[in-house]
């Protein structure tokens, strides 16, 4: 039986972008199930499925494995191609994956992953200016050292699954990432992330909390979704 990875609306939903797009650019077969975003009065709906009431999720027979740490964690274990064999590039692809997952609270908070939408960034704070300072300076080290054109090395691993919400944001808001925009167009122009992308211009369910967040990060300069 093929692993189901559960996620939400492909607009939106950063952290189910990382395990899809892990599995879809390795080719391990999965069967993927889309869960709207629970509306107002439906706040618990996900905990239906999800041990953390959150997506995404990964189904691999009666094993419900949560997080999207905790999934790339699984599948390391059953396909080694998920980090780079080399031991420098692994240490690095490793501690780059967990500093965007523990960090970059500003990069989130201020630039909400909204892939149809294209904004012009009002006022960034200095917070986000760290944010996007480090992204720079980490897709540089990893381009340099590895010699890309993925951020450790040749082959797209799970460190390149990681920041792949970053290559939209970084496309909505306009950001400056320097020599990263090398990955940024990688990323962007990978037919995983392509296929991803086609979806998610195909949703025209909007979901209030991700509206409201991208209308308070700039003005809205174009929106390509089906039904703008
Ligand atoms: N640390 C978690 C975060 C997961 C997360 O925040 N998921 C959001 C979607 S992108 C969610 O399920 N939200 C539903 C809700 O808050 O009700 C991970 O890495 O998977």
């Amino acid at each position: 039986m093929p692993y189901t990875l559960v996620i939400a609306n492909k607009n939106y939903s950063s952290w189910s972008l990382r395990p899809w797009v892990l599995l879809r650019a390795l080719g391990v077969p999965f069967v993927e199930r889309v869960e709207r975003f629970p509306g107002a009065g439906d706040e618990g709906a996900f905990q239906r499925f999800s041990p953390s009431g959150l997506v995404p999720v990964l189904i691999d027979g009666d094993r419900a494995v949560w997080d999207s740490l905790g999934i790339t964690m699984y599948l390391a274990d059953r396909h080694p191609e998920v980090w780079p064999s080399d031991e420098a590039a692994r240490a690095f692809a490793e501690s780059a994956a967990a500093e965007m997952h523990g960090g970059f609270q500003a990069l989130r908070g201020g630039c909400s992953m909204s892939v149809g939408v294209r904004v012009r960034l009002r006022d960034p704070s200095p917070a986000l200016a760290r944010d996007v300072a480090r992204l720079r300076a980490l897709f540089e080290e990893g381009l340099t050292r590895f010699g890309g054109p993925w951020l450790a090395g040749a082959r797209f691993t799970a460190v390149d699954a990681f920041y792949a919400p970053v290559a939209f944001r970084v496309r909505t808001y306009g950001l400056d990432v320097g020599g990263g925009q090398r990955w940024v167009d990688a990323a962007l122009a990978h037919p995983a992330m392509k296929e991803w992308e086609a979806a998610a211009l195909a949703e025209t369910w909007r979901e209030e909390g991700h509206e409201a967040a991208v209308r308070a990060a700039g003005e809205v300069t174009a929106d390509h979704r089906a039904g703008a």
